[in-house]
């Protein structure tokens, strides 16, 4: 069972696809474990992104991400990482396949709707810079057992 830390990118809110995008992962199987509304301050987007810090496009994806309120979301699952990425599509929506996130709501190469943790470790990293450890609330849905038992 993995967790994962999912946001809801500035233009998802403004564009008021933050009901389809959730719906996407919950219809997968996903549990939602934390949810939260949130305005992300400069010192966050540069800890969040610190792995792109220097690149052309860093100044612009701080500036992007604080630029209005996101929805930062915890998700649990059987591998929720990379299912995550999966359903969320390639970086660049214009490059994402259809069928996933990126790819069915978005063109643009950097207003790409969704961030989703790329390993373990950026998971519980990023999981910690967005929630406190009493927003992350554990509780059991009926086909958890049914998973258990597979
Ligand atoms: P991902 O969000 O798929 O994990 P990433 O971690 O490589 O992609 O980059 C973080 C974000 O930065 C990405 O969602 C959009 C933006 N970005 C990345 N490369 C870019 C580029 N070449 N031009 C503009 N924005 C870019
Ligand atoms: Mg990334």
């Amino acid at each position: 069972m993995q967790r994962t830390l999912i946001l809801l990118k500035p233009d998802a809110v403004q564009r008021r696809l933050v009901g389809p995008i959730v719906e996407r992962f919950e219809r997968k199987g996903l549990k939602v474990i934390g949810m939260r509304l949130m305005k992300i301050s400069d010192q966050l987007a540069a800890t969040h992104y610190e792995a792109h810090q220097g690149k052309p496009f860093y100044d612009g994806l701080v500036q992007f991400m604080t630029s209005g309120p996101v929805v930062a979301l915890a998700l649990e699952g059987n591998k929720a990482i990379s299912v995550c990425r999966k359903l969320m599509g390639a970086t660049f929506g214009c490059d994402a396949d259809a069928g996933t996130i990126r790819g069915d709501f978005g063109i643009s190469n950097g207003f790409n709707l969704v961030h989703g943790s790329d390993s373990t470790e950026a998971a519980q990293r990023e999981l910690e810079l967005f929630f406190d450890p009493e927003d992350l609330h554990s509780y059991e849905l009926i086909d958890d057992s049914w998973n258990a038992a597979e």
